[in-house]
Order: structure tokens, then sequence, then C-alpha cells
């Protein structure tokens, strides 16, 4: 790209469509060409939200591809494996879900989830649909009646399997289950963990980026591998894992994502005349917010998670303590989220070549503007941010989140992450839900910045 020339938004919008293709393996979109060749789960809510912009029958393929990998007890699994498998580490073979009894006949699969950004993905689709008419219209119509109730059955075990107690806080079991794999949100429960013997094994993650540093290391990759082995040992059957798995926490960004998720599956059962689940839903929505707003640190303001096992609150300054603009809910609690997430130590801190937030404070000891997790900007989480800013009508929000993410993507490289002070592009490039990213914030149109 000349950096003279301004960009139009047709070249940004094609570049994407392109980054799109580049990674369409037909009925399912790889999150990036090389470094991540098969789909996963919560990458393909985001590519769907993009796709549905541009293509409303191959999004929809998107969503039912992911609900066939479904497991019997709901589960949606967070990697499925597509044919062309290039050599990712860990690939279905080391998973070892081929024992487990809840595996699909003819899927392969891994054994955890991610968070159900889904139903937020299948909304989308039901209003491009509408929107474009005809032909969309019935594609997206039908596949809301035919998947409603594997959507349904997801989040009733979310719902159940992950808060068995009833707290408004999702379990997890994996670092890999919340999709922020290495951020220093985990370091304390990983450091307490001392994994036993783990069969020999070659890293293929490390090969795909400019720099090896930005991953994590051996040592935290060999805790992954070892929990995946505690798993495997007892089938990956639910009760079994949550006595045997030595990572336990409660998850607030992915509680998050649930209480959102469940409310706009409450809107769409509604639409469907399913009332009694859209009370389920809406109860659903209700107790996820309520749980996250539980988890706020009266003295930082921020949403924390819970280390189960270790019985401690775990406070580090990472962007999933917003997770309450994600969840929605109190007023008074939204309102001075939106302050701190415009303070000095997120949007407004001076050196960022984006006013968007970095994955970790620049004024948190664990700050690392390279290491993946550990601080880089992660486009498609500004986006999520910026949906929930939308429905909440925190416009003027919604509207300094999406410049700056339009300008921060218009370097045409659709990078995983990026680095905060240079906006550089890290990790992969050409990855989908960046891509994806790019082309919903197009759509949506420029809100009045005189909100919230
Ligand atoms: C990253 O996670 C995978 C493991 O699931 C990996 O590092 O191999 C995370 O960024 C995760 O959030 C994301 O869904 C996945 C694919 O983009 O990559």
């Amino acid at each position: 790209m000349n950096p003279t020339r301004s960009l139009s938004s047709e070249e940004l919008r094609s570049a994407a469509i392109d980054v799109l293709k580049i990674n369409d393996l037909g009925t399912m979109t790889s999150a990036a060409p090389n470094l991540y060749p098969h789909m996963w789960s919560w990458d393909a809510a985001f590519v769907a939200i993009g796709l549905a912009r541009t293509n409303v029958p191959r999004a929809v393929t998107e969503l039912r591809s992911l609900l066939g990998a479904q497991w019997s007890t709901g589960m949606i699994p967070h990697i499925v494996f597509s044919d062309n498998d290039t050599g990712y580490f860990p690939g279905f073979d080391r998973w070892g879900t081929a024992d487990a009894a809840a595996l699909p006949a003819g899927i392969r699969s891994s054994g955890i989830c991610q968070p159900p950004v889904h139903a937020i993905a299948l909304r989308h689709i039901v209003d491009r649909g509408r929107e474009n008419g005809g032909a969309d219209q019935e594609a997206a119509e039908e596949f809301l009646a035919e998947s409603f109730d594997g959507w349904l059955a997801w989040h009733r075990w979310l719902a159940t399997v992950r808060d068995p107690d009833g707290v408004g806080l999702v379990e997890i079991h994996h670092g890999w289950e919340s999709g922020f794999d290495n951020s220093p949100r985990w370091d304390g429960p990983y450091s307490r963990i001392a994994p036993g013997a783990v069969p020999a094994y070659t890293r293929r993650d490390v090969l795909h980026v400019a720099d090896a540093s930005e991953r994590p290391d051996d040592a935290e990759y060999t805790k992954y591998l070892w929990l995946v082995q505690q798993m495997a040992e007892v089938k990956f059957d639910d009760a079994a894992v949550q006595d045997v798995v030595d990572f336990r926490v409660r998850d607030v960004f992915f509680s998050a994502i649930m209480a959102a998720s469940s409310e706009v599956l409450a809107g769409l059962a509604m639409e469907l005349g399913r009332e009694q689940d859209a009370l389920e839903l809406q109860g659903m929505a209700a107790r996820f917010r309520a749980g996250v707003a539980s988890t706020v640190d009266p003295e930082t303001g921020l949403a924390r998670d819970y280390d189960v096992l270790a019985k401690e609150w775990i406070g580090t300054e990472t962007v999933s303590g917003f997770a309450p603009l994600v969840a929605g809910g109190d007023p008074a609690l939204l309102a001075a989220q939106r302050d701190l997430l415009r303070g000095p130590r997120w949007m407004g801190f001076p050196e960022l070549r984006f006013p968007l937030p970095p994955s970790t404070s620049p004024t948190s000891d664990a700050f690392r503007p390279r290491t993946y997790w550990r601080g880089p900007v992660w486009p498609f989480l500004n986006l999520l941010l910026g949906w929930a800013s939308a429905r909440d009508g925190a416009t003027g929000l919604f509207a300094e989140l999406r410049s700056a993410s339009l300008q921060q993507l218009s370097d045409l490289q659709f990078g995983e992450y990026y680095e905060p002070f240079t906006g550089e592009p890290l990790g992969s490039l050409a990855q989908a839900w960046t891509a994806a990213a790019a082309l919903e914030w197009m759509g949506t149109a420029r809100e009045d910045a005189s909100g919230k």
C-alpha cells in the first residue's frame, strides 16, 4: 500500500473478502492460512458475522458446520479439524477425543470449548438476511429454525455442567478455553501446575510466526498438553474432568459472553414463538450478568476471574476486566467502566499508535507489547466491545472504537494481533476473524458520536 494515499473503503472491503476466500475450506473457514488450518469455535462466530455482510448463505454454512460438530452433551468443541491437515499441533490424534463417548460419529474435534459468541453471530445472520430479503432471508430464517435447539443445548450445557453451583460464572479447565491462551490472567493457576510425564512432541506454531518469543514458551506449552492428557485419561467425561483436572478457573470474560449471548438467543426464541425457552434464556442472561458484576474489584473497577483450586481472585489488569461492558447490566457500573476504558491505563495511554485497548494494560508489570495475549491489541475483541456499546446506546464509545479500528486495519495485513505502540501486525497475517471484523465495522453505520 502506498502510505501517501488514503485507502478507499472499497480497497479495504475487497482485501478483507480476499482473506476470507484464502481461508475458505469449502464448508468451514480456517482461522488463518498456515498457523491455524482448522475451524476454531469463537473464530467461526466472528467469521460468520463478517461473511453475513457479503454472503449470507456462506455465513449460514459456517455456523452449520460448527454446529455439526456439537457433542451429544451439548458442548461445542473449540477446534473442528479440517481434512487440510498441514501439521497443526496438537492434532486430532494427540487430543485423544476419538475415545470420548460424546464425540459425534465422523467428526474430528478437540475436547474443550471456547466462549459462546455464536448466538450473537446468528443474530447478525438473521438481521442481514432480513435486510437483503429474498433467498438470503430464506436461508437465514430456515437456519434459525433448524439450529435453535442446538444453540439452546449449548447454553444449557454451559449453564449446568460449567456452573453447577449456579454462581453465574463459567468454569474453564484450560487456558485455551478462555481463548486468551497465555494471558497473565492464567499465570497464577499455571504456576501451581506440576506436569507429570508428557510424551515427546514437536511444536508447529513457532514455525509460522516471525519471532518465536511472541508465542507461549515451551514450559507453558507442556502444561497445556498435560491438561489435555488429564482430560483424555477420563475420556473427556464432564464429571470426571472436573475431579481430575489441574486447572479450574471461573472465567469472567467467558461468563460475560454467556450473559450477552443468552439474552440475544432469548430474543431469537421469542421470534420463533418459543416463550418458555426465551424465559429460560433470560434467566441465564440475568444470572451470568449478576455473576460478572459480583467479581468487580471496588479498588480497580475491573472484573476478576476466580481460581477455584487456589480459592483466590485474579486481579491482573487485562482487557477481560471489562467483562461487564460485554455482559451489560447496571448503568452506573457500565458508565464507570467506560470511563476506565477511555482513561490513561487503557485507550488513553499516551503512546498508543491507535486508541484501542491492549490485551494487558501497559501500566501493568505483566504487560509485554509483542507477546500474544500478554499485551498486543486484538481487533476482534474491539469489534465485540463495539457491538456491546451499540447495544447499550454507548454510541460515542462505539464510534471511537470503530474509527480507530478501521485506521488500524487499513494496513491490509489483517494481523492476528497488533503491537500497541507501533501498530505493527504480529502473529499470523491474513487472520480470518480480523478480516471479518473489518467487514463488520465497514457495514455498521457511523453512529452519532454525541452519545455515552
Ligand atoms: C489461539 O489459540 C490456539 C489454541 O486454541 C493456539 O494458540 O494454537 C487463540 O488466540 C484463540 O483465542 C483462537 O481462537 C485461536 C485461533 O485463532 O488461536
